[in-house]
């Protein structure tokens, strides 16, 4: 499994980290995923690809830097 680095800047609180990773655990059931409202950091640890889980965000309504 590969921790794949992501910056959300319009992750603004605890309900959007909440969402983010409810939206990659949607692709990806056993992924990890630290998501982190004050630096705006997502880093997910999966077996699915970089592209795959930036949909996922993406398709959640958030813009990935
Ligand atoms: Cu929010």
């Amino acid at each position: 499994m590969a921790t794949i680095n992501f910056t959300v800047p319009d992750m603004a609180c605890s309900a959007c980290a909440e969402t983010i990773t409810q939206a990659v655990q949607t692709l990806d059931a056993a992924a990890t995923v630290d998501a982190d409202p004050t630096s705006k950091a997502v880093a997910v640890t999966t077996t699915e690809t970089a592209e795959r889980i930036a949909a996922a965000i993406t398709n959640a309504g958030y813009t990935i830097q």
